[in-house]
């Protein structure tokens, strides 16, 4: 099934979101092919006409489009069945999506896009302020969720959808903490307030399929710079 297929990704190794489209089609051992897009300058027209909104990640799957890397990612675990998620129609099938769906969203909705405000967050005093509503809302929205992780979501031993989805923003995060990028308080503060997800993570950022296209010298080396220059802005 899988080897007849012709896929091309298009991605650029520095976005956490074309990187949860590698981490699903390591994850499922799809062979593909890879198109680096450089995003320091302007889309190609070409590029624009694969995706008009310009962004990465973007699959073309024998010749049709697919962008939005939650869609990407959703659509390789349906195109493919394994592990990562049950099909719908599965005995227990549609829970356990939502129940994916919903951890996915408690990550990105109410943890992720806090820490974004490092970004604008010129001062350590606002730095920190970020840090803690961050690692509250961990505490509040994720980490009740992870309550039979083993070592993955929902009792898996295998990486899931929920993984996939998440895995290369905790990478991050663990990886920019750990280097006080992020302020170095988040992650002992996750260690102490949410166990879990701190065990949980450990499992997550050890994955190869999790792993495979990171480079965490240069992504932190462009986190410096991205970050001096945004709040030079701000
Ligand atoms: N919602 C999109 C976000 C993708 C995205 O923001 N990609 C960034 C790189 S991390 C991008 O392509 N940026 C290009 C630009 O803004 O010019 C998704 O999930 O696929």
């Amino acid at each position: 099934m899988g080897s007849q297929d012709k896929l091309v990704l298009y991605t650029n190794h520095f976005c956490p979101w074309a990187h949860r489209a590698h981490i699903a089609l390591a994850e499922l051992g799809i062979p593909y092919e890879e198109v680096i897009i450089d995003l320091s300058v302007p889309r190609t027209p070409e590029y624009l006409q694969i995706n008009p909104r310009g962004l990465v990640p973007s699959l073309s799957f024998n010749g049709e489009i697919i962008t939005e890397s939650a869609i990407v990612a959703q659509f390789l675990a349906d195109q493919y069945p394994s592990h990562l998620v049950p099909p719908s129609n599965a005995p227990g099938g549609a829970l356990r999506r939502a129940r994916i769906s919903f951890f996915v969203d408690a990550y990105i909705s109410k943890v992720n896009s806090v820490l974004f405000g490092l970004y604008g967050a010129k001062t350590e005093e606002d730095q920190k302020a970020v840090g803690d509503k961050a690692v509250a809302a961990l505490v509040k929205e994720v980490e009740p969720l992870l309550v039979d992780a083993s070592p993955f979501f929902g009792g898996s031993d295998k990486l899931t959808l929920a993984e996939v989805l998440t895995g290369s923003f905790v990478l991050r995060l663990k990886a920019l903490t750990a280097a006080n990028v992020y302020p170095k308080a988040i992650w002992t503060a996750i260690e102490e307030q949410a166990p879990k997800f701190a065990k949980w993570a450990e499992a997550v950022t050890a994955h190869p399929s999790v792993t495979s296209i990171w480079d965490e010298k240069s992504n932190i080396e462009r986190t410096i710079e991205r970050l001096a220059k945004l709040r030079a802005n701000a």
